[in-house]
């Protein structure tokens, strides 16, 4: 008999991964983490009844949210990643010889532990870098107290729902953008063009009344819903002086220099929404 594993982020569709066994299954202070092991997409982490992450198809988006702004700022030594307690994008991120301190600032300390121990054939433990430095708290506070601090700020946010809401909003933005240090730029978890138009439209609003060169770019996720996940690149730098950077040492499975370049590109209903 098989076990299927339902997930239904909207009211109107959903999709579904078949499970081989659960590995782990609890009521944190903040949320219901589960860590399963799928029949085709390795082990996976589902938060609140939503995955967020598979072994198989999750460097489409750490690599995404990674590379395009550090690509961009070009010898950023000072990053941090809002949420981000897997360690997929802290991996990603710790790739750059040259960068320095990369606090991950996360509410749930069992994101942390429990990716340690059951993510760790797929993102080693970039936790054990004497250059990682986890702070768990709130990031509101954190953003607040460090004005001008990081040349890159990631934003690796679970769905706009509960008490991530607030990771979409305006005064998030403000905070994020007033905690880079000048050229500095940040991407976010930016949801689904066919599913999420609307709140996208506001966050680029946000961005542009920011940022000089805001843009919102895409990459193929299998286990999200519609089979992706776009994300907002907020910076005055443009995300296409990335494109004359080498990335950094280490392999990549998703991005090359013909994927960044073609991220940007929208199917037409949607560039009209954006950008008019
Ligand atoms: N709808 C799922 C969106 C998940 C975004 N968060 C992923 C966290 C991976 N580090």
């Amino acid at each position: 008999m098989s076990i299927w594993f339902t997930e239904e982020l909207h009211p109107y569709y959903r999709k579904g991964v078949q499970i081989k066994r659960i590995l782990a299954d609890e009521q944190t202070q903040y949320q219901h983490l589960q860590i399963v092991e799928t029949e085709f997409f390795g082990n996976a982490m589902i938060l609140d009844g939503i995955i967020q992450l598979t072994e198989r198809d999750n460097m489409g988006y750490h690599e995404m949210i990674v590379h395009v702004p550090m690509l961009a700022v070009g010898r950023p030594k000072r990053v941090l990643i809002v949420g981000g307690g897997d360690g997929g994008s802290l991996q990603q991120v710790l790739r750059y010889p040259f960068v320095e301190e990369t606090v991950v600032c996360e509410l749930d300390r069992r994101v942390v532990d429990l990716s340690r121990e059951y993510f760790a054939a797929s993102f080693g433990d970039p936790w054990a870098d004497p250059r990682a430095k986890l702070i768990v708290r709130d990031a509101f506070g954190y953003l607040d107290e460090n004005p001008g601090q990081f040349d890159v700020i990631i934003s690796d946010t679970t769905d706009p729902i509960g008490m991530a809401e607030r990771l979409f909003s305006d005064d998030f933005y403000k905070l994020m953008v007033r905690a880079l240090t000048p050229g500095g730029a940040a991407a976010t978890q930016c949801e689904q063009p066919f599913f999420d138009t609307a709140l996208i439209q506001e966050i680029y609003k946000s961005a542009k009344a920011l940022t000089k060169n805001p843009a919102y770019y895409y990459a193929n996720i299998p286990t999200y819903p519609g089979g992706g996940i776009g994300f907002m690149y907020v910076s005055d730098t443009p995300w296409q002086n990335g494109l004359n950077t080498p990335l950094p040492p280490g392999m990549n499975r998703y991005i090359n220099p013909e994927i960044h370049q073609a991220a940007f590109a929208l199917p037409e209903f949607f560039r009209r929404e954006l950008y008019g």
